[in-house]
């Protein structure tokens, strides 16, 4: 998928979705600059390295910078297309912050000409993207403005959500369908032709408000759908039925589906993207903010039924198993696993030790505690009580043998052959 004529493009903000799509851009035979306001990141991309742990970029990024197609820097660069990723955080009370965003389109402005692009790609509340449009149609009363003149426009401005998964954003990012949300139609025809460069998949245009709502409204569908499940999870210890059998069974139902429950949700999009359409409309938001209460509650109820499980045993020596906020990756920010280990680690202190292979020191959340990080193998030598917190390979291929003796508190259903009949959140003992 290579471009027929060199087109210069400029990414803005070189975290964990701009890298890959500089990266990528630059594959496809563009000429990137990607600017980062951390000088530290301009250079570790300079020198062909990264500064973010995703399969496969650092040969991607070695690559393309050796080639030349690909630069870093701190100060804006003029170009065809611009494109947009910089975070979108939240306060205290989960109100969504667009101020990186706008200051990417403030920066953007002065060096922006007639039939450029400009793409914001960064998780947005509705109504985002017509706010970056009215800020550039102040900065350049020269230019003709999509969504603020008569006519055709001078420039093109859209919203094109990335939706990939941490671990497989470089494959993701050529194989999934993209949604092009225009300021007008013109400018979602203009931004497909951009992203069917480096796109396989299917590119389908729509507007901005639309689009913006798309990307919240996907990462809701998961977030509702895994409250389902927590929520059963809960009731099932309750009513003392074994959720994992249960979920099993009823998604044998031709139409039924059901996630599985765990100690909460973590990650930087689904425990946050929720509360952006909550924000956007109160009044209509009852389950999507209910369930994002059941999510945080399922932490805070695991945290409990832990701390009784160990104060029933305060001599035994006891093992959480993962930090990460998913399987099989190295990402422990947000994640409610840390969250239930650090609670256990406050409380009881060197009793605690934590297993997690991705992990080369405990997070800052452990300091003073005097819980240690060990290794499986230790662990299964030295702990008499597991509680399962992540369902990393390593954990799941512990046979049977080695943990037969031990007193267990599965959070994520990863030994369903455990004797007792593994009983997902309530303890379970062998026989
Ligand atoms: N989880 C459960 N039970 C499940 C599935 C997930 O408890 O059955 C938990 C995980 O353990 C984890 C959290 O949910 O703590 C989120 O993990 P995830 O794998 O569902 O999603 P993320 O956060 O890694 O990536 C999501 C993806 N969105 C959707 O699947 C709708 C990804 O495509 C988005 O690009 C990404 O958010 C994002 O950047 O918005």
């Amino acid at each position: 998928m290579a471009v027929d004529i060199e087109q210069k493009v400029t990414v803005v903000g070189l975290g964990y979705i701009g890298l890959p799509t500089a990266a990528l851009i630059a594959r496809s035979g563009c000429k990137v600059t990607g600017i980062d306001v951390s000088a530290k990141v301009v250079e570790t991309v300079n020198n062909g390295k990264v500064h973010i742990e995703e399969v496969d970029l650092d040969g991607l990024v070695q690559g393309v910078v050796a080639r030349g197609t690909l630069v870093a820097s701190t100060a804006m660069v003029a170009a065809d297309s611009f494109v947009i990723a910089v975070p979108t955080p939240h306060d205290a009370e989960h109100r969504p912050d667009i101020s990186f965003v706008l200051d990417a389109a403030r920066a953007i402005a002065p060096v922006l000409e007639a039939g450029n692009l400009v793409i914001l790609e960064s998780t947005s509340p509705v109504g985002t993207t017509e706010k970056v449009a009215e800020l550039i149609a102040d900065l350049r009363p020269d230019l003709r403005v999509p969504g603020r003149c008569s006519g055709a426009a001078d420039i093109f401005i859209a919203y094109c959500p990335e939706r990939v998964l941490p671990g497989r954003i470089l494959v993701e990012l050529v194989d999934n369908d993209r949604c092009i949300g225009g300021i007008t139609p013109r400018c979602a025809r203009r931004a497909m032709t951009f992203y069917r460069q480096f796109v396989r998949g299917a590119c389908v245009t729509t507007t901005a408000r639309a689009a913006e709502m798309v990307k919240l409204v996907e990462n809701s569908y998961r977030d509702v759908n895994i409250a389902f499940a927590n929520e059963l999870s809960m009731m099932a210890e309750a009513l003392g039925v074994d959720v994992w059998e249960v979920i099993r069974l009823a998604n044998r139902h031709p139409r039924v589906n059901i996630l599985q429950p765990g100690p909460g949700v973590g990650g930087h999009c689904i425990a946050v993207d929720p509360w952006f359409l909550v924000h956007g409309a109160p009044e209509h938001s009852r389950l999507i903010r209910t369930a994002r209460e059941v999510n945080i509650a399922k932490t805070a109820h695991v945290i409990g039924a832990a701390e009784m499980l160990v104060s029933q045993h305060p001599k035994a020596r006891v093992a959480c198993l993962g930090l990460a906020f998913k399987p099989n990756i190295d990402d422990f920010r947000e994640s409610p696993a840390v969250e239930v280990a650090a609670a256990l680690a406050r409380r009881f202190g060197s009793q605690i030790d934590i297993v997690e292979p991705y992990a080369r020191g405990l997070p800052m959340e452990f300091a003073g505690t005097g819980a240690r990080l060990i290794d499986l193998d230790s662990a299964l030598a030295e702990c008499e009580l597991l509680i399962v917190l992540v369902d990393h390979d390593l954990f799941k291929s512990i046979p049977l043998e080695e943990r037969a003796d031990k007193i267990v508190y599965d959070t994520r259903g990863l030994w369903l052959d455990q004797p007792s009949g593994g009983h997902g959140n309530r303890l379970h003992r062998a026989a």
